[in-house]
């Protein structure tokens, strides 16, 4: 792509406008790793304050209306929450986003949420992903997002193939509940908290369970949920092939669910996720794609790394939109594995911040968003109101 190229850009800035992300509030509060937390001054420490750095950070970049909540951390006293959450909804001009369970927090789950082996903590297990779904239908949220912590750390001591049957009900009862216009997005995670089996750990099975909980059931891929060099596009095309892609949570990682900013270990990696997913769009299979991210830092500024991030997967988004798809069809069918492979090494290397500007500017946002911040005094501004408390809150909400 030339710069000066105006069809081109006019291409890219289609692109660009159709690209949205999805933040977490989880990203803005103080969190750390299981040996300690290191705390941030400027830190969200109340709903409120997450929706004004959610605010923010879609002022920067205009492509993030929603951010994520959890259930227990944003809307403790659960369905009495949604009016404040509404008002929050106005005055920051974010939205609700997916809406995730907590089935994980409680000491009733010790030894499983939905699959615990107790009849009595199954229900109430429901009973919350049921009052997760009406709270998500009161904020006229689509997706509930389900993340399980279930599994055991020994051999032998949980029967696993019941358990894949208390989770079938569990989502089936759940799937019925949805309303029309919602979505039920099965995360897996092969290993963490439980580090002998998971219930939910690979893709296969959260296809399986979604396909058996109801049409409206989709897989959400959370790019942090896999063994080392799994090929997660190769996941991600199944997914699309099957109808059963809904969503991602995007971070990246070195080694297990570490929650790093997107791109910051692989870019290609992401580059080659999102080209699976313009592939399937090109060839007519329209797809509803959940772009969420899921990161927590404790290192990095919370809204500095959240706005690298967004601007990150803008980018990659738009060099593997860019990839000439028919060309590349006829090499493969050539298998002219070189000339392939650089025109699609191409396409990653191709330099689209100039473009990415351009459509800033032209949609009026800060050309540069990171700088922007840095401008703005915002985190000096809330490190300075919320320091203290931030400092004394030392739990992830
Ligand atoms: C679990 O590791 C997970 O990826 C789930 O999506 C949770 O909701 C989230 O992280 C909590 O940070
Ligand atoms: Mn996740």
């Amino acid at each position: 792509m030339k710069d000066s190229n105006s069809a081109n850009y006019e291409q890219a800035f289609k692109i660009l406008e159709a690209f949205q992300i999805e933040i977490p509030s989880w990203g803005f509060a103080n969190t750390g790793t299981r040996f300690g937390k290191f705390v941030q001054p400027a830190a969200a420490t109340t709903i409120e304050e997450k929706f004004a750095d959610a605010a923010e950070v879609n002022r920067l970049t205009g492509v993030t209306p929603t951010m994520a909540l959890h259930v227990l951390w944003d809307l403790p006293n659960g369905v009495k929450d949604v009016p404040e959450v509404k008002q929050l909804e106005k005055r920051y001009g974010v939205r609700a986003g997916s809406i995730n369970p907590n089935l994980f927090q409680e000491q009733d789950y010790k030894y499983g949420s939905l699959c615990n082996p107790s009849p009595e903590i199954r229900q109430r297990a429901l009973d919350h992903m049921l009052h997760s779904i009406a709270m998500a239908k009161q904020l006229e949220s689509r997706d509930i997002s389900l993340w399980l912590a279930d599994g055991s750390n020994y051999p032998g001591t949980q029967s696993m193939r019941k358990r894949i049957g208390w989770l079938e009900e569990a989502l089936q009862i759940s799937h019925s509940h949805l309303a029309p216009y919602q979505r039920l997005l099965v995360e897996y995670k092969p290993f963490e908290p439980a580090f002998y089996h998971t219930d939910i750990a690979d893709w296969g099975m959260a296809s399986h369970l979604a396909q058996q909980a109801g049409p409206k059931a989709r897989v959400l891929v959370d790019t942090g949920h896999h063994y080392s060099s799994q090929n997660i596009e190769q996941i991600v095309a199944w997914l699309l092939h099957t109808g059963m892609l809904g969503g991602f949570h995007f971070n990246d990682r070195r080694y297990a669910d570490d929650d790093l900013t997107l791109g910051s270990i692989d870019p290609y990696q992401i580059f080659r996720i999102f080209h699976e997913i313009h592939c399937a769009q090109s060839e007519g299979q329209p797809h509803t794609v959940a772009y969420m991210i899921d990161q927590s830092h404790n290192l990095k500024g919370k809204i500095e790394a959240t706005v690298q991030t967004v601007a990150t997967a803008q980018e990659l988004y738009l060099k593997a939109a860019l990839v000439d798809r028919k060309q590349l069809a006829g090499l493969q069918q050539e298998c002219d594995l070189v000339a392939a492979e650089e025109l699609f090494r191409g396409a990653f290397w191709r330099d689209v911040r100039p473009v990415v500007r351009a459509w800033r500017e032209a949609r009026g946002l800060p050309v540069d968003p990171l700088q922007a911040l840095r401008a703005s005094g915002y985190v000096e501004r809330i490190a300075r109101e919320r320091g203290s408390r931030s400092a004394a809150v030392s739990s992830y909400a």
